[in-house]
């Protein structure tokens, strides 16, 4: 257990009492990892657990922002917070969304009940969904009873939102064609609820009809099949149904154990991506930058296989003592043992 560092422990405090400049930090600090997020997440992990984590995804322009907008509304309305986690995809095609997030969700914008953040996605798939597993963690600390996660479902970030979320609301617009082709592959299996979106647009009964079409092909999964809303993230039209459709998802979550089920999921994932860069971080620091030269020149030249010095490497470390944990070290102990 990493000590608390009394920096990091002042800017919780603070956070946690509502100074806004001390939350932005605190969401920051967690983001850029390492030890001082360490530090930080394993002082606020008895405060997780309590927030309904709601996922959106979908096509780049879909109108996720827009309606993650109004959903944080409807959730404001109904008396509850709710903070928003938006993942930059800082592609140079949607390079100008961020930007484009704030203006869409300015009327947030000075309501202490409510918080915008944005993510971005510099790291591998498996880094960003630490990073937002993280930064959920820090809402849920601050109080949020509502986390709204937007990802753009481009590439393989899909799956990932399934385990920050366990309630996956997937965006799409009227017009995906006759062609079911259109609708990316595997973005059935992940969907909880269904939304065409801009239904002010022609053609979003259309597009619903075909999506239900698509969902009574395939057998219902563990019990749930996924509605098929219609909003209007312009007008607000059909987003009280939407988080009652959300709601009621996560009413079954609870009640069919499925939730539970997903948090032990998640928490698994959690521990090997925790352990991860601490044991990679071990592993190279078994060696002299000599030895580790000697093995990659072995390797690039064809002398040695990758396998075997990676054998070698193990080897290097099982034969380190335990750096961790020393029982005679009084400030190794456990306090309160
Ligand atoms: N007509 C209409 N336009 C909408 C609706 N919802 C969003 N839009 C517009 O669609 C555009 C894209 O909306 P965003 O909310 O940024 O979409 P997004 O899915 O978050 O986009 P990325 O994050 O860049 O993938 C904006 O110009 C919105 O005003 C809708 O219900 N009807
Ligand atoms: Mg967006």
């Amino acid at each position: 257990m990493p000590r608390l560092d009394p920096d990091v422990s002042t800017l919780i405090n603070r956070a946690r009492a509502g100074d806004i400049r001390s939350r932005a930090r605190l969401f920051s600090l967690v983001e850029d990892g390492g030890n001082p997020a360490a530090t930080a997440l394993a002082t606020l992990a008895p405060w997780g657990g309590h927030a309904r984590i709601i996922g959106i995804t979908g096509p780049p322009g879909a109108g996720k922002s827009t309606l993650v907008g109004r959903l944080a509304r409807e959730i404001r309305s109904r008396g509850q917070t709710v903070a928003i986690l938006a993942v930059d995809p800082a592609s140079p095609i949607t390079g100008g969304a961020v930007l484009g997030d704030r203006i869409r969700m300015q009327d947030l914008h000075g309501d202490p009940g409510a918080y915008v953040r944005s993510i971005s996605t510099r790291g591998a798939l498996g880094g960003l969904a630490r990073a937002v597993d993280g930064m959920v963690l820090v809402a849920e600390a601050l109080g949020y009873d509502v986390v709204l996660v937007e990802t753009v479902g481009a590439g393989q970030d899909e799956a990932a939102i399934i385990g920050v979320a366990p309630t996956v609301v997937v965006v799409e617009v009227p017009h995906l064609g006759d062609d079911v082709q259109s609708i990316k592959a595997g973005i059935l299996e992940i969907a909880d609820v269904f939304v065409v979106n801009k239904a002010d647009h022609d053609g979003a009964d259309q597009a619903a009809a075909m999506l239900r079409a698509m969902l009574s092909l395939a057998p219902p999964a563990d019990g749930w099949r996924p509605p098929v809303l219609k909003t209007s993230a312009l007008t607000g039209d059909g987003v009280p149904a939407l988080l009652e459709s959300i709601h009621q998802h996560q009413c079954f979550l609870e009640q069919s154990g499925r939730l539970a089920h997903w948090r032990n999921e998640r928490a698994e994932r959690q521990i090997f991506e925790a352990a991860q860069d601490n044991f990679l971080a071990r592993l190279r620091s078994s060696v002299s930058a000599a030895q580790l030269q000697s093995l990659i020149t072995d390797v690039a030249s064809h002398r040695l296989s990758a396998e075997q010095a990676a054998e070698q490497l193990l080897d290097a470390l099982d034969q380190q003592p335990m750096p961790r944990y020393n029982p005679t070290r009084q400030e190794d102990r456990f306090s309160g043992s």
